[in-house]
């Protein structure tokens, strides 16, 4: 059975800086097992049509390598699942990383060994490695959520979900397709797919915003300032909540007329930008102010929509706005004028079934060639439960979380030693620019195992009352901000039956988060238990 120090499963953005420093820097004999044939993670999963990143290219890399930074050139605004992808085999191939990885091989099991103070981990291609660190590193959005609706094993066409799209091109030309939700994924997927189907019939539940992102081609000038800035970007945004360039203003709302406040909203609307959110200080914090730039939203959505029975539908907001991801789109509202695009409104016509041909909603049976499912993900316990975890006296992460995902930090989990996460639930994680958040989470994880190894520890795990202590701070935290407005959303686990319905990511946003992280460090981990 082949040994290492440190395992780290899962070789997107995480994982590939993980390796890196394990490797590289603590000179740990250090593997990396990913369950694609490739490199990107949820860039190599998320190939559907349209997909995209909503955080601007500039900022969506890594920044601790200068050299790096400096040496790929991002020529869009918002760059698309392919370019993120050979961005990561650029980075890839600088850093020399592919040789220490496992390709095609899933996780299936990974058990604690008390006295040999070792992680055991098998592969469903029957390969078993002993670690001593164990660092997940699969992503918050990666276990795709197909809701189990009656008869999908019926249906005779194919089906697919936007997360785990497949790399042989899927062919919708003059086909009649479903799509099933309408969250970021579905915003950008129906676009770019109704511009080649012969029709295409949209099936929400509820009702998103969306901003429009006004994607386009970065000029020379643009490119050479983002270069110039490296250092200064690299700081502005360690410093702002969600690890975006943009912060919020002191300014409320209701400091300004409504001639005048439109003038920013619209100002915002054409610069289009995740930044809206923060065209004032109070529409994230208080519900009234919110009221006002969902009702800028949605005079725009009526706007652009020429059906005014769709548009109602499309407008039929059941909670605030930014209380569920925020999303941003390219001619999601105008796809709706389009003839050969339907919206099917499931919270008065719902799906009773899905046939052998189709779908079958309470008010119509409808056939299709193919359905894609944009419904989402189990999202942040999903991938870490999927590992099947053994901790110590063979509790199984499964039991441990089945009320709520106690850790500390969002890095590590009492009773699990040597087990890291990156990206964790209890982590500002899916609330930011996620490469931010991934540097923070790699540098901490390293200083901690290089304390480990340079004072010859044994092991490091989560105290029981560190973790019941940031469980009560995310709570306090989550039931003072408008995400608890939301009538359902997949931050509390609303979407996945039976997941515990409790506010998941830390919202405390990032720079209070690494504060409280970076003190930890310095205070020699006390709140952890090293033997
Ligand atoms: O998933 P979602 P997503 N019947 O959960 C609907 C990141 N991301 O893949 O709102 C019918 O947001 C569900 O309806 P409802 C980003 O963090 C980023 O779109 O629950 N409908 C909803 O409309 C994002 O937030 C980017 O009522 C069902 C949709 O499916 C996260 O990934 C791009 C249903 C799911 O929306 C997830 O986004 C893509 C059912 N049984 C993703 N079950 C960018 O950076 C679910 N739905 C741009």
């Amino acid at each position: 059975m082949l040994q290492f120090d440190t395992i780290i499963i899962g070789a997107g953005i995480s994982g590939l800086y993980q390796l890196h420093k394990c490797r590289d820097e603590l000179n740990l004999k250090t593997l990396v097992i990913e369950e694609g044939s490739d490199i990107g993670g949820t860039w190599y999963w998320n190939r559907y049509p349209g997909a995209r990143c909503d955080s601007e290219s500039h900022t969506y890399g890594y920044t601790f390598s200068k050299k790096i930074y400096k040496n790929w050139i991002w020529k869009e605004k918002y760059p698309k699942q392919n370019t993120i992808l050979k961005y990561l085999k650029f980075v890839e191939k600088k850093l020399d990383l592919k040789k220490d990885i496992l390709f095609n091989n899933k996780i299936i099991s990974a058990r604690y060994l008390e006295r040999k103070n070792l992680w055991k981990i098998e592969t469903n291609k029957n390969k078993v490695f002993l670690t001593k660190y164990l660092i997940c590193a699969v992503g918050s959005l990666s276990s795709a959520n197909i809701p189990k609706i009656k008869g999908l094993n019926a249906y005779k066409g194919k089906y697919y979900h936007t997360g785990r799209w497949p790399k042989k091109k899927v062919n919708l030309k003059d086909q009649v397709i479903a799509q099933i939700g309408t969250g970021s994924s579905g915003i950008q997927v129906a676009p770019e797919i109704a511009k080649v189907v012969k029709k295409l019939v949209i099936f929400q539940r509820t009702p998103n915003y969306s901003i429009p992102a006004r994607n386009k081609k970065l000029t020379k000038e643009i490119i050479n300032n983002y270069l110039k800035n490296y250092e200064k970007i690299k700081k502005l945004i360690k410093k702002t909540p969600g690890g975006h360039t943009f912060s919020f203003p002191n300014r409320s709302v209701f400091d300004f007329s409504k001639i005048e406040r439109d003038k920013i909203f619209e100002k915002a609307w054409l610069k289009g930008s995740l930044a809206f959110r923060a065209c004032f200080g109070d529409i994230t914090k208080n519900l009234k102010a919110n009221q006002k730039a969902s009702n800028f939203i949605k005079e725009k959505i009526l706007k652009i929509v020429k059906d005014k029975k769709i548009a109602k539908i499309l407008t039929n907001f059941d909670h605030p706005f930014t209380s569920k991801r925020p999303t941003l789109n390219t001619n999601y509202y105008e796809t709706f004028n389009k003839k050969n695009v339907q919206l099917v409104d499931l919270k008065t016509n719902p799906i009773i079934k899905i046939t052998k041909k189709g779908i079958k909603t309470k008010n119509k049976d409808f056939n299709f060639d193919k359905i894609i499912f944009a419904t989402g993900y189990d999202a942040l316990t999903g991938p870490l439960l999927s590992l099947n975890l053994v901790g110590k006296k063979q509790i199984k992460l499964k039991d441990y979380w089945s009320k709520i995902p106690k850790s500390y930090l969002g890095l590590m989990i009492p009773k699990f030693p040597n087990l890291f996460i990156i990206q964790g639930p209890g982590s500002p994680s899916v609330l930011t620019n996620v490469p931010v958040q991934i540097e923070q989470h790699v540098e901490w994880i390293t200083h901690c195992i290089s304390f480990i190894e340079l004072n010859k520890k044994r092991s490091i795990e989560a105290s029981l009352s560190s973790a019941k202590n940031w469980s009560n701070e995310i709570k306090k935290l989550a039931d003072a901000s408008l995400f608890m407005k939301a009538k359902s959303s997949w931050y509390k686990g609303d979407n996945i039956p039976g997941k515990p319905k409790v506010f998941i990511p830390y919202p405390g946003g990032l720079p209070r988060y690494r504060n409280i992280c970076n003190k930890v460090e310095k205070n020699q981990y006390k709140e952890f238990l090293i033997k």
